[in-house]
């Protein structure tokens, strides 16, 4: 499992991994004030995503064109609602988007390209509910 694969790689000691758990990045649960990182994988035409489900809180997600074509990605609330989009992406080329995600739902992720959501472009993301 990916996100499995990620959190193995965060305990390694002194790594760049190593200093985004130092900032918040990477922890698997109880991350929600510090933040969590997603990677997204963009490509014609899918959008993949390293994590199924994240805690409420800030969200990067970390961008990556592996496409040919120019892409973006928008994060919409569960009604449909945007929160953020980011700039054109061309291909081989990456970018940061930071969201906060405060609610529990099931967000949306899409790229806005001419009808590159109808041809798949389209990602669920899941923020659970608080762990008390
Ligand atoms: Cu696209």
């Amino acid at each position: 499992m990916r996100a499995d694969h990620i959190s193995v790689r965060a305990s390694w000691g002194i790594t760049a991994a190593a200093v985004a758990v130092a900032a918040g990045g990477c922890l698997p649960a109880g991350a929600g004030a510090a933040g969590t990182a997603v990677g997204v994988a963009e490509r014609e035409f899918r959008i993949s995503l390293y994590r199924a489900t994240v805690a409420p809180g800030t969200v990067r997600f970390n961008v990556t064109n592996f496409g040919e074509d120019a892409h973006d990605l928008a994060v919409l609330t569960p009604r449909g609602r945007l929160l953020a989009i980011s700039p054109e992406i061309r291909a081989g080329r990456r970018h940061t988007l930071t969201v906060r995600l405060r609610r529990p739902g099931a967000y949306r992720l899409v790229c806005t390209k001419l009808d590159h959501p109808a041809r798949g472009m389209r990602a669920t993301l899941r923020v659970r509910r608080p762990r008390r």
